[in-house]
This record gives structure tokens, sequence and C-alpha cells, in this order.
């Protein structure tokens, strides 16, 4: 059976778990070849493997780490040796570290934060380039958040990081125009993955807080959203989607039932 991503080649970043495992599976459940990279191999090779199962027609993952332009450019001249061309990249790798005030914050939070998010998404974007414009009518979906549209207290570094995701997308637009590679930033709200565990250094009580009394967006509804955006037809180009669960009507104003009527999805 014939589906739509069929022998298409996805690259994605930050495929070990949540938005990018997600992602992965639902593309390999549409018949793409899957290039996958993250730092921890043993879960890319699970999620690879998933794939395949799922339908993927192949799948293979290399490690990488976004904040290094030497593993970035590693991992962009192996997938240059897997194929001269890409239908779909996604720049997924990032997340929060701390939630902090700036009175209290930690350069090294901060660093981590813009070097995942920002000069991660730049520094992908430059190495593996050649290979969405030598394919006109592919596309580069980064994911953002909607951290980067309205700050809320001890998201400054986040907030800003993303932000900067935000801008880098509309720059890219700009400089892409007339190559027929389509350039869009995919901006959720909150949704559970490991992006809180993350966030909290692995303090995992703290983490299910968040999403305490609330139907969170889960990775497959955002995964969902990456396809639909990249099968749009060639002419399409969705700059920007802001995608949120139905509790959440704004970053803070979040509906939240005592425990423990939270309702089954
Ligand atoms: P997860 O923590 O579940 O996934 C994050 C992914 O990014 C992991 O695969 C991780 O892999 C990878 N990653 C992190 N740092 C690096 C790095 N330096 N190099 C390579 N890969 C890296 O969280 P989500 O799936 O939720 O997050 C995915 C993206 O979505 C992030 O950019 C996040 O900011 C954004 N987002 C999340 C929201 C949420 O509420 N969950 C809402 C809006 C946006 P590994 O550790 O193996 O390297
Ligand atoms: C993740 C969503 O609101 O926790 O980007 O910043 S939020």
């Amino acid at each position: 059976m014939s589906t739509p991503f069929q022998n298409k080649w996805v690259l994605i970043t930050g495929a070990s778990s949540g938005f990018g495992a997600a992602a992965a599976l639902a593309f390999g459940r549409a018949g793409a070849r899957l290039i996958l990279g993250a730092r921890r191999a043993d879960r890319l090779k699970e999620v690879a493997a998933r794939a395949i199962e799922a339908g993927a027609p192949s799948a293979v993952f290399h490690t990488l780490d976004v904040t290094s332009t030497p593993s970035v450019e590693t991992f962009a001249a192996w997938a240059r040796g897997l194929t001269p061309r890409l239908d779909v990249l996604i720049n997924n790798a990032g997340g929060a570290l701390g939630l902090d005030p700036v009175a209290t914050a930690r350069d090294e939070d901060w660093e981590g934060m813009f070097q995942s998010n920002v000069l991660g998404v730049l520094r992908m974007t430059r190495a593996t380039l050649p290979l969405l414009t030598a394919n006109p009518g592919s596309i580069l979906i980064n994911i953002g958040s909607i951290a980067g549209r309205v700050a809320y207290e001890g998201g400054a570094a986040y907030c800003a990081a993303k932000a900067g995701e935000l801008q880098i997308t509309r720059a890219l637009r700009l400089e892409l125009n007339g190559t027929g590679v389509r350039v869009c930033t995919l901006d959720p709200g909150m949704a559970e993955t490991e992006f809180s565990v993350v966030r909290f250094k692995g303090d995992e009580a703290r983490a299910r807080k968040v999403y305490e009394g609330v139907v969170p967006l889960t990775a497959d509804d955002v995964a969902e959203a990456m396809l639909w955006m990249a099968s749009r037809p060639a002419h399409v180009n969705i700059d920007e989607m802001v995608i949120k669960c139905t509790d959440q009507a704004a970053i803070h104003k979040v509906h939240r039932r005592p425990a423990p009527s939270t309702p089954a999805r």
C-alpha cells in the first residue's frame, strides 16, 4: 500500500524521546526512510526498531549533540553519505533547564538552553541545508514553543531561546525564498514528555505536578501536526502553527481539576 511519505527521507533531531520519537513512528508509519539523531544511542536504537515495526522502510541513527559543531558536522557528513537530498528536516532537539528567576538562575542552564534551542537549530540547518535546497518542495520544521511568544516567570532564558528559534525560522524563510524549500515553526504548549523531568533535573514528582488535573498534549498529538504540515502540497507553506491542549487557554491560564477527577482522554 502506498503511503504519503513512501521512501521519502526524513531527518529528526532529538528522536530519542518525546516529540522526536513520536515523529519517527508517525513518519515511519507513513512510509518514510528515517535518519535519527540524539545523544542517547540506546534510546535511538529502540525508536528505530519500533519505527521499522510500524512500517518505515529504513530507520538509521547516529549520536548527535546539537550543542557541538563537530558533532553536528560528523552527523551531517554521515547523513550525506546516506542520501543526496532530504524531504523533511525536523529540528526538534532542545528543552528547558531550570525554572529559576533571573536573580538566582545559573549560567550553566542559560548556556545549555541557548546552545540546544538556538545554536543547535542554526548548526543543524547550516550543515544539512544543501540536502534541502537540492530538493525543491522539501520542508524544514523547527520546533518552537508558546514560550517563544509569551513570557512567564522563571522562563526568561527558555522563552528567549524559543523566541530566538521563531526569529531564526522567519529569517530562514526569507533567505530561502525562491529555492522551493518550505520553512515552518510548530509551537506547542504543555505536552507530557520527558520535558519537565529534564527541566527539573530528574525530579519526577515535581515534573508530574506540572500536568496535575490537566489533560495535556501528548507527543503523538504534536507528531501528527508535524505530519500534517509536511504533507501539504509543495506550494503550501504553513508558516507558524501554535498547538495547545484545550485546558491551556493561555500560558498562564490552565484549567485544573481537583484530583482525582482528571478525565480520561
Ligand atoms: P523530551 O525531553 O522528551 O525530548 C527532548 C529531545 O531532545 C530528546 O530526544 C533529547 O535526546 C534531545 N536533545 C536534547 N538536547 C540535545 C542535544 N544537545 N543534542 C541532541 N539532542 C538533544 O522533550 P520534548 O519531546 O517535549 O521536547 C522536544 C522539543 O519540543 C524541545 O525543543 C522542547 O523545547 C520543545 N517543546 C516541548 C514542549 C513540552 O511541553 N513538552 C512544548 C513546546 C516545545 P538526548 O537526551 O538523547 O540527547
Ligand atoms: C514548553 C512549554 O509552557 O513549559 O515549551 O514553556 S512551556
